[in-house]
C-alpha cells in the first residue's frame, strides 16, 4: 500500500471496511486461499457448507471475508452477498482442467451481475505447484478472462498450499477499494 493511501487510512479520508467475496468451484482452494489470509492453519480446511464468515485486518483495512461453498446448489446464495461485496477472488483449480467449462460458465454469470459491474475482481489462478496445471495464458482463453483495462481485473498465479502468491494478488485487490 501506497503511503498516500495509509495516510488517507489514518485520517478517515477513505473506506476503510472491504466486503470480500471469494467464490469458484469446490476443491478449488477458496477455503485454502482464506486460511492463509487469517493466518490458520491449512491442514484445518475442510469442504465449506453453505459459506463461512470470517475478519481480518490487512493494512488498517477490516476485511470481512465471505467464503463461499463451491457446491452448485450454493450458487443462488452467493447473489445475497452482492451487495456488502466491494471485492471479489474468484478462485481457479488450475490443474482441474476438465472442469474449466464448468468454471468458465460460473465466471460469466458473475461478470454479468449488475450489482458487481464496479467491484474489482481478482481471480486467482490456483494449485500452480502442480505439474498439470495450466499456464495462465492457457487458462486466460479457456474461461474467457476480460483484459486487464475493460474492469477492475487482474489475474494471479498462485499456490495457496505453498502460500505463494496470494499476498500480491490481495495487496492489488485491496489497492483498487
Ligand atoms: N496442490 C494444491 N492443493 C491445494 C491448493 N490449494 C488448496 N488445495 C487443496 O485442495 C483441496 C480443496 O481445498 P479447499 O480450500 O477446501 O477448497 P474450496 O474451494 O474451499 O472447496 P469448497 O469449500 O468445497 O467449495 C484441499 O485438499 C486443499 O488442500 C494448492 O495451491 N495446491
Ligand atoms: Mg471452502
Amino acid at each position: 500500500m501506497g503511503f498516500l493511501r495509509s495516510l488517507l487510512i489514518r485520517l478517515g479520508l477513505v473506506k476503510t471496511k472491504v466486503g470480500l467475496l471469494i467464490v469458484g468451484l469446490t476443491n478449488s482452494g477458496k477455503s485454502t486461499v482464506v486460511a492463509r489470509l487469517t493466518k490458520e492453519p491449512v491442514a484445518d480446511v475442510a469442504p465449506t457448507v453453505g459459506f463461512a464468515v470470517e475478519s481480518v485486518k490487512v493494512d488498517g483495512l477490516s476485511v470481512t471475508i465471505f467464503d463461499m461453498s463451491g457446491n452448485s446448489r450454493y450458487h443462488e446464495l452467493w447473489k445475497l452477498y452482492y451487495k456488502e461485496t466491494t471485492a471479489v477472488m474468484f478462485v481457479l483449480d488450475a490443474a482441474d482442467q476438465a472442469r474449466f467449462p464448468e468454471a468458465d460458465a460460473v465466471l460469466q454469470e458473475l461478470l454479468k451481475a449488475d450489482q458487481l459491474k464496479k467491484v474489482p475482481l481478482l481471480f486467482l489462478c490456483n494449485k500452480m505447484d502442480l505439474d498439470t496445471a495450466a499456464k495462465p495464458a492457457e487458462v486466460a482463453a479457456a474461461l474467457h478472462l476480460p483484459t486487464a483495462t475493460s474492469r477492475g481485473f487482474q489475474l494471479q498465479s498462485c499456490s495457496a498450499l505453498r502460500d505463494e502468491g496470494i499476498k500480491e494478488g490481495m495487496q492489488w485487490l485491496l489497492d483498487q477499494v
